[in-house]
């Protein structure tokens, strides 16, 4: 809470293309705060580098995952738009976390541990305290509600813990947010291995549907998608392949799962598939072209960088100099 007004804060990493998984489960519930709340949606490169990135990749996904935010409905004149390397309060609130978190809380982190599994040549400290920074990301706008992917719900419950901790120590620092996981999108799965989240560094493209697929990559990765040796479109357990399907295509049309067992009775997969595949595209195409529009538009793009950074250094500020306060650190005008 800032001046009496609740505020919404998230972000996503620049580390590859967008899927459908960031879409359904963080994105597109993004403006849904937009009136009600202050808003603040970063686009965190910090992060990204806990696992190797090409500069140049980097940076065109950074101005990418901008373009899609706004693409996405958000509007920069209603809601802080940012990167979070322009705004180093980030960093220096990440670092005096630090000493607030225990070890042993970080070594619990799921992520962390799949990470290291995944990414075994590079087990960097920057993984291991990656929830620490994204703690400092959302307590410095002293935030009242995160909208995340279920995956991320672990790493705002340590946020919680840890500002607990501090305002313990130091009482009314920091507003104890709550993480909000939208009931549909929750966690998309891989169109290859549904019991693995669908990620965006995922080595296998076909696993993956980007947001920005164009309808016949779209098509044909639904069409590949895993499912089972039944025929029947019905949400059960051992069938993770359809009810992966199931759950996307109820995310983009609306429907529940019993409206979507009827609608496909003795329709068998393949009419389904083709379905899903649809109301995917159909969902992506209005978004792809506001897309497109505004990477055409650089200058803008870099106009809005500059003023998102702006207005959330000022919220930043503000919340670090409290804390530096807090702690003892001398301060001079
Ligand atoms: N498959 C998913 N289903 C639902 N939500 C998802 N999110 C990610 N994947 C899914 C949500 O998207 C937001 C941004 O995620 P992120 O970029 O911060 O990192 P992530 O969760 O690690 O996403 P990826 O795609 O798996 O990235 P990589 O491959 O780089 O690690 C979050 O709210 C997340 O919950």
């Amino acid at each position: 809470m800032f001046n009496d007004q609740k505020v919404s804060f998230s972000g996503v990493q620049p580390s590859g293309n967008l899927t459908i998984g960031n879409y359904l489960g963080a994105l597109r519930n993004f403006s849904t705060y937009s009136e009600k709340y202050k808003t603040f949606y970063c686009v965190v490169d910090e992060h990204a580098i806990t696992v190797r990135q090409v500069p140049a990749d980097l940076r065109r996904r950074t101005y990418e995952t901008l373009a899609l935010y706004m693409a996405c409905g958000l509007d920069p004149a209603k809601n802080t738009l940012y990167v979070q390397s322009h705004v180093h309060e980030h960093a220096e609130l990440g670092w005096i976390l630090n000493c607030f978190t225990m070890f042993g809380e970080l070594s619990r982190m799921t992520q962390f541990k799949d990470k290291s599994v995944k990414h075994a040549d590079n087990i960097n400290a920057g993984l291991f305290t990656y929830p620490v920074l994204m703690a400092a990301d959302i307590l410095l706008y002293q935030t009242d509600v995160v909208p995340v992917g279920v995956d991320q719900k672990q790493h705002v419950e340590i946020c919680r813990d840890i500002a607990t901790r501090f305002n313990q120590l130091y009482p009314d620092t920091f507003t104890i947010p709550e993480p909000v996981v939208a009931k549909t999108g929750m966690k998309i799965m891989s169109l290859a291995e549904p019991t693995k989240k669908m990620s965006k560094s995922d080595e296998n493209s076909n696993a993956v549907v980007y947001i920005l697929d164009d309808r016949d990559t779209i098509m044909r990765k639904f069409k590949r998608a895993v499912t089972d040796s039944d025929s029947v479109v019905r949400y059960a357990e051992g069938k993770d392949g359809i009810n992966n399907l199931m759950s996307i295509y109820a995310c983009f049309t609306g429907k529940t799962f019993e409206e979507i067992e009827r609608e496909f009775s003795g329709l068998g997969y393949g009419a389904f598939k083709e379905a899903v595949g649809q109301a995917c595209a159909d969902a992506l195409a209005p978004v792809q072209e506001q897309f497109r529009t505004f990477m055409a538009d650089k200058a803008m793009l870099e106009e809005q960088m500059k003023k998102g950074a702006e207005e959330a250094s000022w919220y930043a500020r503000r919340t670090l100099s409290k804390v530096q306060k807090r702690l003892g650190f001398t301060q001079f005008r």
